[in-house]
């Protein structure tokens, strides 16, 4: 079954009504695959497909969505999601002979019964867990045997927690290396009225330019037209700052040293199908990602890369608050 707290946890005390035992839901989504909903009693919510291990929504507070997911996303096999968490793995972007961004993000997922225990942390009274291990189709083509576990919890204050763990399980000795992003598509007011704060001065590979590499010059990075960068050795916290809807998303990373940006602007959304003309202008992703220098696992070996976020009121939109507040506090 999908990890839950009162399994591992001591149960709640009768002081503290709010911890009580959270509600995970298997239900089904637009196209009849399962996903897993996370409702945990303070408010919070999320959900999870088994459709390529995904989140495909956060919500605050029964407030609103905080993940975009585009209106002609397809929830099915072959492609991937538009929207929520993508997982790139065993490879980001075509840095490499495999499909555009792995394989993970268009696999089906299972339940993980029994995931070995990471470290406790009682304030996390809601999860799921969701395990990828190869076909033998997968197999074919990537040839390495690997267990891929993923955590997605809601922290004490309605965060969003994801943890991947990923294990080399080749019997034969051979290590393997790879790429990974979490492709988070976070929902905006209007990508004109966002800026970026933690990329400046950072060197990025263009993917616009070749992936040429170069150094960001600017203050904030703000949008005017399309972006598609991969900052190299970004900082462990980045913050998304909405003016408009006086939203500050605050991005913590960790072992996930790069971080790609991306919006397709105008031209570009319009080739993409399951996108819609308009729709680059409500979103924007940040992906926490390993891309410039792969990593490899000897056999047995395991890799930990999370992703925390959360949403908070800002005050940015006044410039009021000393950015290095959020990205150093
Ligand atoms: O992460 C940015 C990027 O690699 C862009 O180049 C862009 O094409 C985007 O991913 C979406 O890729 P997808 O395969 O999901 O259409």
């Amino acid at each position: 079954m999908a990890g839950a707290a009162s399994a591992s946890s001591p149960p709640p005390t009768p002081k503290s009504p709010k911890l009580q035992p959270p509600l995970l839901e298997r239900a089904k989504g637009p196209s009849g695959l399962d996903k897993i909903v996370l409702r945990d009693p303070r408010g919070f919510t999320a959900e999870v497909r088994l459709y390529g291990g995904q989140v495909t929504s956060w919500k605050k507070d029964h407030g609103d969505e905080l993940l975009f997911v585009s209106n002609k996303a397809i929830f099915k096999s072959p492609g991937a999601i538009r929207g929520g968490i993508p997982i790139c793995f065993p490879q980001f972007g075509t840095h490499g002979n495999l499909e555009k961004h792995g394989f993970a993000r268009n696999r089906l997922w299972s339940i993980d019964d029994n995931p070995p225990p990471l470290p406790v942390n009682t304030a996390i009274k809601t999860f799921a867990d969701l395990i990828l291990k190869p076909s033998e189709e997968d197999l074919k083509i990537w040839p390495h045997s690997f267990e891929f576990r993923l955590r997605v919890a809601l922290g004490p204050k309605g965060d969003l927690l994801v943890t991947s763990r990923i294990r080399n399980t080749n019997a034969d000795g051979r290590p393997f290396s790879f790429t990974f992003a979490y492709h988070t598509y976070f929902s905006v007011s209007d990508i004109s009225e966002v800026r970026i704060e933690g990329l400046e001065t950072l060197d990025y590979f263009d993917n616009l330019q070749d992936k040429k590499r170069y150094t960001e010059q600017g203050d904030a990075i703000v949008f005017e037209s399309e972006v598609d960068k991969i900052y190299l050795d970004a900082p462990p916290k980045i913050a998304i700052i909405d003016h408009e809807k006086k939203r500050t998303f605050v991005l913590r990373k960790d072992g996930l040293p790069d971080a790609v940006v991306w919006n397709p602007w105008d031209k570009k959304s319009k080739t993409i199908p399951d996108f819609g003309d308009e729709e680059y202008k409500q979103m924007l992703c940040v992906e926490p990602a390993a891309v410039e220098k792969p990593i490899t696992l000897k056999p047995g070996e395991e890799w930990k890369g999370r992703l925390e976020l959360s949403a908070v009121p800002s005050s940015y939109y006044s410039g009021q608050l000393d950015p290095d507040k959020v990205l150093h506090g």
